[in-house]
């Protein structure tokens, strides 16, 4: 069986988490505390980060971009980068959208700062840090709503890694309420569709200890 570490509200172990179960590959989910810092951890990566993942021969695995290239190769069955090569391009070119201009402009003004800051001992939000982020979601689900008016998922005509890196950016601002759902309904819409596949559900019963989620969190029809 592999073993997969993961935090509750990371991006990025989100993402290979439902690439695991959009595949179909079983998975032991473990929580790491990073700011522990293990040493049992440290020695799988040193860079004391999740996600990590150990495949049953015991290889390891770690890096959100690494781990999810390594799974599209190493199980092409079910392709989430797929398509001809400016199909696949463009998929990536979205993928790199939410994991760096989006956690740049939003994830990492809000989670970051609200919830990442808190485990790790970094002290208070920033504020200004927040109201940054506050403002730049709006562009981002106009962009969501755009590509929503032209397609039937973001990249194309397919679900993709696209989809799924854009929905766990938001499923973690959506936790803690910071996704302004209202004036952005071509954006809910489509967040509404990915929310409600069968591998998205281990997510949305995330508890984080001592934050609860917004009333909405689990609704699948909210
Ligand atoms: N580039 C890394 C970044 C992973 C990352 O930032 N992980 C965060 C959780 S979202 C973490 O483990 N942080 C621990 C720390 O900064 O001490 C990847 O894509 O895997």
């Amino acid at each position: 069986m592999r073993t997969f570490f993961h935090l509750w509200l990371s991006p990025v172990a989100r993402k290979i988490r439902l690439i695991l179960r959009e595949k179909g590959l079983d998975f032991d989910p473990v929580i790491e505390r990073v700011w522990e810092r293990r040493p049992e951890f440290m020695a799988l990566n040193p860079a004391a980060e999740v996600p990590v993942l150990i495949e049953a021969d015991g290889r390891v695995l770690s890096d959100g971009t690494a781990i999810q290239e390594y799974l599209e190769e190493a199980y092409p069955d079910k392709p989430l980068i797929y398509g001809d090569v400016h199909q696949r391009a463009e998929i990536r070119r979205l993928v790199g959208w939410f994991d760096q201009k989006f956690n740049r402009e939003v994830t990492a003004n809000l989670v970051e700062e609200k919830v990442g800051k808190r485990l790790l001992g970094q002290g208070q939000p920033n504020s200004q840090a927040m109201k940054a982020g506050y403002a730049n979601i709006h562009y981002h689900l106009d962009y969501i709503a755009y590509l929503m008016d032209r397609r039937r998922y973001l990249a194309g005509e397919e679900f993709s890694l696209a989809d799924i890196t854009a929905a766990t950016h938001l499923s973690c601002l959506d936790y803690l309420g910071d996704v302004p759902w209202e004036g952005h309904e071509g954006a809910r819409d489509w967040y509404a569709r990915v929310k409600s596949r069968p591998s998205f559900r281990p997510l949305l019963a995330d508890r984080v200890p001592g934050i609860a989620p917004v009333q909405h969190y689990d609704d699948l029809d909210f």
